[in-house]
């Protein structure tokens, strides 16, 4: 049984209908689905804005790696092309957190770091999270932190960065 936190992302070509195709492909297993945001290019690559949101997902047979493979599998249809590191894309679906029976999944494996590594420094995910999950809780080193405690510690401007819009994917 495990839980994920998946963040999805786009910003080339129907942003939209990329967010939502994700919402489709995963509705056996939707838990929540978050507003969505339409946010400010983080990580230093001069392109356009993202729409942004979060997704909660259950599925008593599947692992994490299940939920990369998933992921993946969207992003392919996307026809998502991986040029430029924290550049463009059609799709990105990454899986931000995993819980398993015992607790949260920790991997340090360079394809499915867990907890994902920068998710606590990025207000486009920790915003929708937070929506989704007010009491979510996120580990850093040996330390657990409330999500809503990890976003005050950001700089107020890439919180501004991050704005929610009207659309609704479910
Ligand atoms: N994804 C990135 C790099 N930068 N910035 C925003 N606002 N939203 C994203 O989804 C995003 C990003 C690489 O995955
Ligand atoms: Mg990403
Ligand atoms: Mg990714």
């Amino acid at each position: 049984m495990s839980r994920a936190v998946l963040s999805i992302g786009s910003n080339l070509g129907d942003r939209e209908a990329h967010l939502r195709s994700v919402v489709e492909a995963f509705a056996p297993w939707l838990v929540a689905v978050s507003p969505v945001y339409e946010t400010a290019p983080w990580g230093g690559v001069d392109q356009q804005d993202f729409l942004n949101a979060v997704l909660v997902v259950d599925d008593p047979d599947a692992g994490p790696w299940d939920w990369l493979r998933r992921g993946r599998e969207l992003e392919q249809a996307a026809d998502r092309v991986r040029i430029v590191r924290w550049g463009a894309r059609t799709l990105d679906v990454d899986v931000v957190a995993c819980t398993a029976a015992g607790g949260p999944v920790r991997s340090t494996d360079p394809e499915l770091t867990l907890p994902h590594p920068q998710a606590r420094h990025r207000a486009f995910v920790l915003v929708p999270w937070l929506a989704v999950a007010p009491d979510a809780t996120l580990d850093v080193g040996e330390r657990r932190y409330p999500i809503s405690e990890l976003l005050a510690a950001l700089p107020a401007e890439e919180v501004a960065g991050v704005r929610r819009t009207e659309l609704v994917l479910a």
